[in-house]
């Protein structure tokens, strides 16, 4: 037995051997080892929760069929088009079949900090139009010239304005006026503040786009610029049509697309090729022009969408029917978030947060003024607005009208 405990103490099991011939200082070490081991692995485990819980979207990008809208996570349907087919006889000149359907109706487009770009085009939300015609086109000076020649009708642009708008003007001092592009000098401007490239140009209107010594002759086909929210319904009035409403106006502009970017898709210029007459470069300095256009375009120099319409972006503005209130998207529609906000047609009165004493209508498309460093409106579901008498060199509009 004697023998047999010596020969156990000689032979003791392998861990307990190896407890034995460690150091008090190797086994410290040890211990250290597997504590910071433990607390890595916990904090490994933390840090992931923490950042799956409050990233987990952007990584894992949120499904395009289930949306926050108002705040409710609901799950997004496929928008339903109506038939394609047109009302029975030939189409209105220069105008094309809206076949009409449902679409989601505004942008969330992002950017890279995830915020988004338009606030005021937020969320989505269903909304159907009836079918409905549109000019393929926006109005050119020439058709103008036409309106103008017919009714003898004189633009705002042109009118003395009045001293009412304008309380710290001296009376004898004011006369027709409208805006148009000027280059600022460098440190010359804000991108906060548009009067830094905007120059008050006495005697520019319509026929005169570039202010006094300009004219129209030779740009027959560009839009027609300088033109107020009540020229445009004058005009319309005149050719026996309507302006858009805003939700007509970007159904018709998505040409069919469900939730792309732009009228054409998600990419900017495809295959290298320049969709929309837009502004490239350091905005409002330097103006590339790798559109080929450093003004407004000839109308129809850009493809069209695909539903037969040309400038839904770019080229210039276009004044819609709807008064302009930011949050309206917010607001106009029924609780019940499954069905289609039919045929909206704006707020009973306008309201800009930024501009409170001035009513504004909705414009939309933006123009040859937008650029990726400054307004970018030329994204399909962006919004824009002006008040109602005001007129610029980038600002024009288009008709539609209702099915007979
Ligand atoms: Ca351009
Ligand atoms: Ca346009």
């Amino acid at each position: 037995m004697k023998t047999t405990k010596q020969e156990n103490k000689a032979s003791p099991p392998l861990n307990l051997a190896a407890s034995v011939a460690l150091s008090p200082r190797q086994v410290a070490l040890r211990k250290l080892v597997r504590f910071v081991t433990i607390v890595g692995v916990i904090i490994a485990v933390c840090g992931t929760a923490v950042t799956l819980t409050l990233y987990g979207d952007r990584i894992f990008k949120k499904s395009r069929q289930n949306r926050s809208v108002f705040g409710k996570d609901i799950p997004m349907r496929e928008p339903k088009l109506n038939p394609v087919d047109a009302p029975a006889g030939a189409a209105p000149e220069g105008m094309v079949w809206i076949r009409g359907g449902e679409f989601y109706m505004g942008t969330d487009v992002a950017d890279e900090e995830d915020v988004p770009m338009f606030l005021d085009a937020t969320d989505l939300h269903l909304v159907h139009v009836d079918g409905f015609w549109m000019d393929k086109h926006e109005v050119t000076n020439e058709q103008f010239a036409k309106f103008i020649e017919e009714t003898k009708y004189v633009t705002e642009a042109e009118k003395q304005p009045n001293p009412k708008d304008f309380p710290d003007v001296p009376p004898d001092e004011l006369k027709p006026f409208s805006i148009v592009y000027k280059k600022p000098g460098p440190g010359k401007y804000d991108l906060s503040r548009h009067e830094g490239w905007w120059d008050i140009s006495y005697g520019a209107s319509w026929k005169r786009p570039n202010g006094p010594g300009s004219t129209i002759k030779g740009i027959e086909k560009h839009p027609v610029v300088h033109i107020s929210y009540n020229d445009a319904i004058a005009y319309c009035k005149w050719a026996k049509k309507r302006l858009p409403t805003e939700a007509e106006w970007e159904f018709a502009g998505r040409g069919g697309l469900d939730r792309k970017k732009f009228s054409w898709g998600d990419e900017i210029n495809p295959g290298e090729k320049w969709m929309a007459n837009t502004w490239q470069g350091n905005f409002p300095l330097e103006n590339k022009k790798l559109d080929g256009f450093e003004g407004a375009a000839p109308v129809m120099s850009f493809p069209a969408n695909d539903y037969g319409l040309y400038d839904m972006a770019g080229n210039v503005w276009e004044w819609c029917a709807d008064w302009y209130v930011q949050d309206y998207y917010s607001k106009c529609y029924d609780k019940d978030l499954t069905k289609a906000f039919r045929n909206p047609q704006g707020p009973d009165a306008g309201f800009d947060l930024r501009e409170a004493q001035a009513a504004k209508r909705v414009q939309r498309g933006g123009s040859f003024m937008c650029s990726p460093n400054y307004c970018e409106r030329y994204y399909i579901g962006a919004r824009g607005k002006g008040e109602v008498t005001s007129a610029a060199s980038h600002t024009g509009f288009r008709c539609a009208m209702n099915a007979k």
